[in-house]
């Protein structure tokens, strides 16, 4: 069996957490994450044996730890902080779930270091006091930066971990130049090299067991006929180059960045599921074509529960935006869609959806990913009835009302894929197949 991969089709938080975990209990031999880093928050929910729903934040761990027969992998793609992995494995463990053996970390993998942190900081605090506030509003977690080293041949991976004395080299000259960066560029404080070095050298024991060569093991697995999902983090709007930059995150969440990510080839991709949510949110700056600012937006955050898993800031909500899904069904390939959160649409008398742009006065359905141009543009809007009816307890697609259906109709014609799967609530069980 071969890979399939699980995308945010929006600007992340689709749900992919809950997707992931749902399609790793019967579909996944190996669940893998190919990009982004602990600016991810993925969540998952359970009923624990008392009744009661259990909820887990991951941000780094695949979201296939929860299945014991499933090996989890952190690719390559990966941007990894050594300390927020190793805080997160023992979170999972506390939880009674077996880790050993389980999780595998890629040789090849970047590391996030405090240096980047203190970087993206300074330079968010520059975009902001600068003439004209344009600051990206990113997560804190160091990922731009990070990835900056990659690219410019200066970052140190996993693998460099594991020697002390090659670790010590290079982070000393990394921390050094950094160093200069914050005090003569951005006037901020330099940071203590001595600490971080000892800091870190510590980690080769903690790390040793989970690191190998996670390329040569996804294909060993391929080989012998396993199944390997690969989970997606943020959204394809947010992708480095086809999102709305320069409000994006600085990888590829779109399916290119499965393999490039994870080093396995794209013959062997055989299905890309999109993950929708029925409205649109985004959480950091950047232009957003159908946000709303009235109650409808509120009634959105309030029902749906939107806020960042990771920080805790307030999303921005908005109507559906088939535009922008047309576009990354285009980019992706989607041989499925599965619309997330249709209960949150629950009670609203009328329900828009946004088919066409306008701008400069013309009309468009085409997705102009600069940020300049899609600041700009005016949602063009389709209206379709609501639906009363708490649909939470629904678990067959027959008995969503008819407006609900509709809604998927209109979507599923609109966009040219099928939706194979609705999510109706946070829960395991909240899940709907359609015919
Ligand atoms: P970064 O930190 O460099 O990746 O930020 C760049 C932009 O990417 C956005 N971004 C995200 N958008 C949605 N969800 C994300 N994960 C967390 C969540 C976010 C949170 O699940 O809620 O808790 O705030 C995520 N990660 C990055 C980010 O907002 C910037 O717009
Ligand atoms: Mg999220």
């Amino acid at each position: 069996m071969p890979v399939s991969i699980v995308i945010g089709s929006q600007w992340g938080d689709e749900g992919k957490g809950k997707i992931v975990d749902l399609l790793s209990q019967n579909d996944a031999d190996v669940v893998a994450r190919y990009q982004g880093g602990a600016n991810a928050g993925h969540t998952i929910v359970w009923e624990n044996e008392d009744g009661e729903d259990e909820e887990f934040v991951l941000h780094l761990v695949p979201s296939g730890i929860f299945h014991q027969g499933v090996t989890c992998v952190i690719g390559n793609g990966v941007v990894l902080d050594p300390e927020a992995v190793m805080d997160e494995i023992d979170k999972i463990q506390e939880l009674g779930v077996d880790v050993e053996g389980r999780l595998k970390i890629s040789h090849n993998a970047h590391l996030i270091m405090p240096y980047h942190k203190a970087i993206e900081a300074a330079r968010e605090k520059a975009r902001t006091s600068d003439d004209g506030d344009d600051a990206i509003g990113t997560t804190g977690r160091g990922i731009g930066p990070s990835y900056t080293d990659k690219f410019a041949r200066t970052g140190i991976r996993v693998v460099d971990l594991l020697d002390r004395d090659v670790l010590r080299k290079k982070l000393r000259r990394s921390i050094q130049e950094k160093n200069q960066i914050l005090q003569h560029v951005h006037d901020a404080e330099a940071l203590d090299v001595d600490q971080i070095v000892e800091k870190y050298v510590e980690f080769d024991q903690l790390i040793d067991e989970y690191v190998t060569d996670t390329s040569e093991y996804l294909n060993k697995q391929l080989a012998q006929g396993k199944h390997v999902l690969a989970e997606g983090a943020q959204g394809s709007l947010l992708d480095v180059d086809f999102g709305s930059y320069p409000y994006v995150t600085s990888s590829h969440p779109t399916a290119g960045g499965c393999c490039t990510g994870l080093g396995v080839p794209p013959t062997a991709v055989d299905r890309v599921i999109g993950i929708a949510k029925a409205y649109c949110t985004r959480v950091g700056n950047g232009p957003f074509p159908t946000e709303l600012f009235d109650d409808a937006g509120k009634r959105l955050r309030k029902i749906g529960a939107e806020f960042g898993a990771t920080t805790g800031r307030p999303r921005r909500c908005g109507w559906l935006d088939l535009v922008a899904l047309r576009y990354t069904a285009m980019i992706n390939g989607f041989n499925e869609l599965t619309i997330t959160k249709l209960d949150v649409l629950s009670g609203f008398d009328e329900l828009k959806v946004c088919v066409a742009y306008r701008y400069n006065g013309k009309e468009t359905r085409r997705f102009p990913s600069e940020a300049h141009t899609l600041e700009k543009i005016e949602p063009v809007y389709e209206t379709l009835p609501g639906w009363d009816e708490d649909i939470t307890g629904v678990r067959s697609f027959n008995d969503l009302p008819t407006e609900a259906r509709d809604y998927l109709d209109f979507v599923q014609e609109e966009i040219g894929v099928r939706v194979s799967m609705i999510s109706n609530g946070p829960k395991r069980q909240q899940i709907i197949q359609a015919p």
